[in-house]
């Protein structure tokens, strides 16, 4: 009987790590720019960096920069267009900022600082309206647990495919742990 209800027990553990983890690798962490971040040395093309993502709801956009010499305003598409910094929705100066995308559509954002608008220190982050929205844990009913649908461009330097690919990594080092911790009572 003991031992029933502790493989009952375990099955379930391994069931929610998994619907866990389906949801950890569900949001990506984007850096701007990559190695090069958030700058106007070099012509980083943003256009050419945003385009190759997939981005989704929930994914975390990082802009990293030296604030002495950039800053980050997220405007609408009008001002965007114009690069005129007088009226932002709002404005980040950490020199590391964290955005996480909420919404479908388009999120534009340029930097403020006179001139750098318009030597391409522009960059559009556009979740597509008809993109899937994230899976729910549904996944705990589900027999066969699907792994994650979501999985950024393959680019070596990426670091969002890393931090995803850790956190899988993490999440079945937890469930091996679990399993050894569990197995010895079972047998
Ligand atoms: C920028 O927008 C403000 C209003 O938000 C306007 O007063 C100003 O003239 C604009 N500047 C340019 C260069 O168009
Ligand atoms: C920026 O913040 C992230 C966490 O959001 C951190 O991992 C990273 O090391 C920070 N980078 C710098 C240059 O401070
Ligand atoms: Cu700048």
């Amino acid at each position: 009987m003991a031992l029933v209800e502790r493989a009952v027990a375990f099955f379930m553990v391994v069931m929610i790590m998994m619907a866990s983890m389906v949801q950890f690798s569900d949001a990506a962490v984007y850096k701007v720019g990559d190695s090069a971040g958030w700058t106007t040395i070099g012509h980083v093309d943003y256009k050419e960096w945003a385009v190759t993502k997939n981005f989704q709801v929930g994914d975390v956009i990082i802009f990293e920069y030296n604030p002495q010499f950039h800053n980050v305003m997220r405007v609408t598409h009008a001002i965007y267009k114009s690069c005129n910094g007088s009226a932002p929705l709002a404005t980040f100066s950490t020199g590391n900022d964290s955005i996480t995308i909420t919404t479908k559509g388009h999120h534009f954002f340029f930097c403020g600082v006179p001139g750098h608008c318009q030597a391409g220190q522009k960059v559009d982050i556009n979740v597509p309206r008809d993109s899937q929205t994230a899976p729910t844990p549904s996944a705990l009913t589900s027999p066969t647990v699907p792994v994650s649908n979501h999985v950024p461009a393959p680019s070596p330097n990426e670091a969002a495919s890393l931090i995803t690919l850790n956190g899988a990594l993490g999440m079945l080092g937890m469930a091996m742990a679990l399993f050894a911790l569990f197995v010895p009572s079972i047998a």
